[in-house]
């Protein structure tokens, strides 16, 4: 089967053929049918983000529809349509316990390799590492990582569920837990800056300001339903901020991984105020932020996977859709062939694409 594959940091990813094993026990099999790019996949390439196990199967924003089980798996069968969870859910464990399956305690972040601690993915003996591997044809994982979705809805575009919309509305409904009536900035427009864009008007806040660097972003967060628009190329967006709000939004959201604009996000905060990173930060980068100002009952939180607790979260998420209260049409720029995948990330680099989905034959 085809896979498109990380061999060395700041390399293209290759398209090659690899080799497959079976499902073990607590196992599924699934074949590809949309493969979501996400700038996280990216950070994998570029350095921002760390990666031991090389090579590496990319891609971990994906939906398939499930051709075989392993032993003991029960609650899903062959024929299913899955759309995947970026953690597994043990459902024992006390975050799952909790409530906060995305912080799973069996999750073992970015490791590369199943439970057991091997892989199913391999070329000419040489062994392939992966996590959910959703640029590839077919992949195995975890059943507790898949959650069986409703199949009267496209398949390929639910792929988006599995991490912008789940991490962007999740962030705002999930996390922040953003009251009707606030006021929220958004920075970084981009697949998961938008799905936050849309988690405030799900959650009706009364004013939504995005930042970009790109007017095209802007635009796409207009039919999002963002209400005010700051390019940060050309406008302060702190002062920007303060002067629509009188000081300073209720909820801001950094939507783009990097220290100075996590600082800007908390700046743009009113006292009382919270500000969410959602943008995943360099590895081994500190944030800082004037103590006085947090001193004044503001608060900087985290957010992995929007609080995401997907077998509850994508079912509910996936109704909207169908019935017209979320937008998954508008954040497909564009659709390409799993070959394409290096295209996919140009676009994305060069702020023309929201999200691309990957197909497969
Ligand atoms: P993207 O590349 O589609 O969007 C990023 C957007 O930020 C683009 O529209 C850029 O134009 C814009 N941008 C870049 N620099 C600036 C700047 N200085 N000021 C204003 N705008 C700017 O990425 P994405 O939406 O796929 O991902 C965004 C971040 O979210 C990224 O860091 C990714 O790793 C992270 C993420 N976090 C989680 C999580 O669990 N918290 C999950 C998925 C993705
Ligand atoms: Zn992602």
């Amino acid at each position: 089967m085809k896979a498109a594959v990380l061999h060395k940091q700041h390399m293209p990813l290759l398209i090659e053929e690899i080799d497959i094993s079976n499902p073990k026990p607590g196992e599924i099999r699934v074949k590809m049918v949309g493969g979501g790019v996400c700038h996280s996949d990216y950070h994998r390439i570029d350095g921002h983000s760390d990666i031991k196990t090389l090579p590496f199967v990319m891609g971990h924003e994906g939906s398939g529809i499930v051709t075989e089980i392993g032993e003991g798996v029960s609650a899903l069968s062959p024929g299913d349509h899955v759309v995947f969870s970026l953690t597994a859910q043990c459902g024992h464990c006390r975050n799952c316990s909790l409530g906060r399956a995305n912080l799973c305690d069996t999750y073992v972040r970015g490791s590369g390799v199943m439970h057991d601690g091997t892989t199913r993915m391999s070329k000419d003996g040489i062994t392939y590492y992966h996590g959910l591997a959703t640029f590839s044809e077919e992949t195995i994982v975890l059943a507790s990582s898949a959650v069986k979705v409703r199949d009267d809805v496209p398949l390929e575009k639910l792929c988006l569920i599995g991490c912008g919309v789940m991490t962007g509305v999740g962030a705002v409904i999930n996390r922040a837990k953003v009251k009707t009536g606030s006021t929220v900035a958004v920075f970084g427009c981009g697949g998961v800056g938008l799905n936050v864009v849309q988690g405030a008007v799900l959650a009706s806040a009364a004013k939504i300001i995005v930042v970009d660097k790109v007017d095209l972003k802007l635009e796409m967060a207009r039919q999002m339903g963002a209400t005010h628009f700051i390019n940060a190329t050309t406008e302060d967006p702190i002062k920007r901020i303060m002067n629509i709000t009188k000081g300073g939004v209720d909820y801001s959201f950094e939507v783009i991984g990097f220290p100075h604009t996590i600082r800007q996000a908390f700046d743009s905060v009113r006292p009382g105020g919270t500000a969410v990173m959602v943008g995943v930060p360099p590895e081994r980068a500190d944030i800082s932020i004037p103590g006085r100002s947090l001193f004044l009952d503001r608060t900087l939180m985290g957010t992995f996977y929007g609080a995401g607790r997907p077998r509850v979260d994508f079912p509910w998420l996936i109704d909207l859709y169908v019935d017209g209260r979320l937008k998954l049409d508008e954040l497909i720029t564009k659709y390409r062939p799993l070959e394409e995948v290096n295209e996919a990330f140009n676009d994305m680099n060069d702020g023309i694409s929201a999200r691309t989905i990957l197909t497969f034959n």
